[in-house]
């Protein structure tokens, strides 16, 4: 028999532990998924237990154990005790009694599915890889207020769909409000759909004050749209404190705000998900320090729980990745996080069933099947290292339901933001027309130029 959970070595006779364990235990039994919530890890022991082993400790961390027995332990208890639905080399399924769970409170939802089991000496890895939710716990979220199509909406690209091009204004710090603006005014008469304050700035007053920053922007704006017929959103950053996030989002809307952005990581679900009961105008989420759980293979919590929990919280757009670009994140990671953010249904595994697993996992392998019922999808944003001359592989991999986003490969064009901005478009109108970017750069000078300066360069710094 295989080495079992520690519930302390010491005094425990050997039947008492063994009930312990199995108890946590149930591969093959029967469950309704709608019933439970089902957790997908991978884990490795430090010191030579099975998978089904650290998947019983976690199961056991999550719900009603402890390291040894407690004489104030019910029938009743029991219960409430996660189990190990099934175990596929490192792969474990653990699935969690939805009783556990408060509805609509992501924060507790961590605290069971991802919270002590990381600092378990028994484990040496962990990775939360994806989360299946039933149908009663996805409707105590709201969701996203606009979404993908809301978006499409306003942006006015619901008839003809192709990819959103929108901008990070760099340098992201340093700029004065009024020169913010005029470059929004530039980037707005090329053509951008979206406008965005990088994931730092935030009010630094003697930098930047964000009142003024958003009063000239929606000025610019405004002239834009006059000249143009074009409604450009601006998602100011308004990252805080969650009360005063949501005051000085409310009192920018006031003075004219049409979005905002916010970096959800940093500010926790929970500030999102207020400041999404809160406002009526779409939030663009940043993922900065997402990389500090996600990144390691074997460690962390995976890009597809934070999506769908962004997609719960309430985010109308949400950072994705690129796979070409600067930061990290290879294709198939990136693939399954945009089916969470989109999908009205993804395809993945089974609640009950991890398929058989390859070297690196495809997208389908990291993602459950799950349904998200009226939850609205979120625009998937790929940005990060991206200019016109890598738009061919983000749409041959993303589709046109993507927000491009371009800072130095608009603001890094020879001829400028209004320049870089113009080409940016030209390389997705390219892509929609199925021309080469070569072939369409021949009658588009921006392209031509863009392409000359950074072909297709894939940034590593
Ligand atoms: C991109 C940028 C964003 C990155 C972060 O600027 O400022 O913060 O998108 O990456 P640039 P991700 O285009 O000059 O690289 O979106 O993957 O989290
Ligand atoms: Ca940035």
């Amino acid at each position: 028999m295989e080495k079992i959970i520690e519930f302390g070595e010491y005094e425990e006779t050997k039947q008492e532990i063994n009930r312990t364990f199995y108890e946590f235990v149930d591969i093959g039994g029967e469950i309704n998924p709608e019933d439970w919530i089902i957790c997908y890890y991978y884990v490795e022991s430090s010191q030579g237990q099975s998978p089904k082993h650290i998947g019983a400790a976690i199961a056991a961390e999550g719900s009603i154990g402890t390291w040894t027995h407690v004489t104030t332990e019910t029938k009743r208890v029991w219960r409430f005790a996660g189990r190990v639905i099934d175990v596929r080399g490192n792969f474990v399924l653990v699935a969690f009694p939805i009783e556990l769970f408060e509805p609509g409170n992501i924060p507790q939802l961590f605290s069971v599915v991802a919270g002590n089991l990381f600092g378990l000496k028994a484990i040496k890895n962990v990775k939360l890889l994806d989360i299946r939710l039933p149908k009663k716990y996805i409707g105590s979220f709201k969701g996203p207020r606009f979404g993908l199509n809301g978006i499409r909406k306003i942006v006015g690209t619901t008839k003809k769909r192709r990819p959103h091009v929108g901008t990070i204004i760099k340098p992201k710090v340093g700029l004065t409000p009024k020169n913010t603006a005029k470059i929004g005014y530039e980037v707005g008469l090329g053509g951008i759909d979206h406008i965005k304050d990088d994931e730092t700035l935030t009010n630094q007053g003697k930098i930047c004050p964000v009142e003024d920053r958003l009063v000239y922007m929606m000025e610019a704006l405004d002239k834009v749209k006059s000249e143009t017929g074009k409604q450009v959103l601006y998602t100011v950053n308004v990252t805080h404190n969650t009360t005063k996030m949501i005051e000085r989002a409310e009192k920018l809307i006031e003075v004219g705000a049409n979005a905002v952005m916010m970096d959800v990581i940093t500010s926790g679900f929970s500030a999102l998900k207020e400041l999404r009961e809160n406002i009526r105008v779409p939030i663009h989420v940043h993922r900065c320090m997402h990389a500090a759980f996600t990144r390691n293979p074997l460690h962390g919590i995976s890009m597809n729980v934070l999506s769908k929990l962004v997609r719960l919280a309430g985010g109308d757009q949400f950072h994705i990745g690129t796979a070409v670009g600067k930061m990290h994140g290879e294709l198939a990671e990136v693939k399954a996080s945009q089916a969470v953010t989109e999908s009205k249904k993804t395809k993945g595994i089974k609640y009950n069933k991890i398929p058989k697993i390859t070297k690196y996992l495809t997208q389908k392998q990291r993602i459950f099947e799950q349904n998200f019922y009226n939850i609205k999808p979120v625009l998937a944003i790929s940005s990060g290292g991206l200019h016109p001359g890598l738009v061919p592989e983000i749409i041959k991999n993303f589709g046109v339901d993507v927000g491009i986003q371009f800072g130095g490969g608009i603001h890094g064009h020879p001829l400028g933001s209004r320049a870089g901005t113009i080409a940016a478009r030209q390389a997705v109108d390219a892509c929609m027309k199925k021309i080469s970017l070569n072939n369409y750069a021949k009658k588009h000078k921006e392209l031509k130029i863009a392409l000359k300066h950074w072909g297709c360069f894939r940034p590593r710094a």
